[in-house]
């Protein structure tokens, strides 16, 4: 029999979920109603049946980020979007996931767009600066403010996290740690990556399992790849930080960049078994569900389901 989940770093089983309703860092609004329709599901209720305590943090509360997003066009700098905004938010954020680690508790981050990873990933590494990443997403979220196109922050976190553009940081993002080195980062399931993006990877010898590599290694071999890279002697916590996009469209339709040709439910959910079966997982990053963008209420409620079903999966459920 393999060891089932168990969680190392951790006298009690406490968490925290950690809502961030905030949309900031894209362009499409919705994906800040992600927290309260995983609530709405019962992912509380749910994570307690697992055996854990739950608490929920609410570190955005007070502020309508929605309303300061559709009114106030001149938070702009540079080619980046929205970065006052988006430094607050996540300042917040930071602040509330590391108080929540410094008590003992594991953090659940639920956005809200991506780049709300800036406060999770920051909060967790302030308190383990030995931690590693997996990052899991269709998507590299790695440009810099020189490289973005788009100008959208969700799609810039991670190299915000490594400081790969300190001349072109926006002030308001200036708090954000360079906290994550280069060898403590993993991806799985991209595929859909900006040719800038592509060059920062190359140049940085980060490690990115696409899914090319998932189909040629199978996911199993490609997280056993990821794990020794960024946690070799696999005593390293590791921070999930889980984009619901690089679950196939089929699957989680309602997500703001949806790509075709994305892991399957079940890859979706053997990867959050996988990890919580390390007894390393010291926190978990859940994002970019948009219930707004969902066609229909199946797409909505398939969706969100998948969504509890695999922050349950990295908390502990098992099939046996
Ligand atoms: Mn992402």
């Amino acid at each position: 029999m393999l060891p089932g989940p168990h969680y190392d770093f951790f006298a009690s089983k406490k968490a925290s979920l950690v809502l961030a309703p905030f949309s900031g860092g894209q362009g499409r609004s919705g994906v800040e109603d992600g927290p309260k329709y995983l609530l709405k599901h019962g992912l509380p209720e749910q994570l307690q049946e697992l055996g854990w305590d739950v608490a929920i943090e609410e570190p955005l509360a007070g502020e309508d980020y929605e309303k300061r997003n559709e009114t106030d066009k001149s938070d702009v700098y540079q080619k980046v979007k929205r970065p006052q905004l988006v430094g607050e938010a996540t300042e917040k954020i930071y602040h509330s996931v590391k108080k929540v680690v410094k008590n003992g508790g594991l953090p659940v981050t639920l956005g809200g767009d991506h780049s709300i990873a800036m406060g999770s990933v920051a909060g967790v590494f302030s308190e383990h600066p030995d931690a590693c990443l997996l990052w899991i997403d269709a998507h590299a979220d790695i440009n810099t403010p020189s490289s973005t196109d788009s100008g959208n922050l969700h799609g810039c976190p991670v190299s915000f996290l490594m400081g790969l553009d300190p001349e072109n940081t926006p002030p308001a993002l200036k708090w954000v740690p360079k906290c994550l080195k280069p060898n403590k980062i993993a991806y799985i399931g991209l595929r859909d990556v900006d040719e800038g993006e592509k060059k920062i990877l190359k140049e940085h010898n980060i490690k990115a399992y696409s899914m090319y590599h998932v189909d040629r290694y199978g996911l199993n071999g490609v997280i056993e790849m990821a794990l020794q890279s960024i946690n070799p002697d696999g005593k390293s916590p590791i921070h999930l930080s889980y984009d619901v996009d690089a679950v196939d469209p089929l699957y989680i339709p309602a997500t703001g960049t949806p790509v075709r040709g994305g892991l399957t439910l079940r890859e979706s959910l053997f990867l959050a078994e996988r990890i919580a079966e390390t007894g390393r997982l010291i926190a978990l990053d859940l994002v970019e569900c948009n219930p707004a963008l969902g066609a229909h209420d199946l797409h909505i409620s398939d969706t969100i389901s998948a969504g509890c079903a695999i922050a349950r999966c990295a908390l502990g459920e098992t099939l046996l």
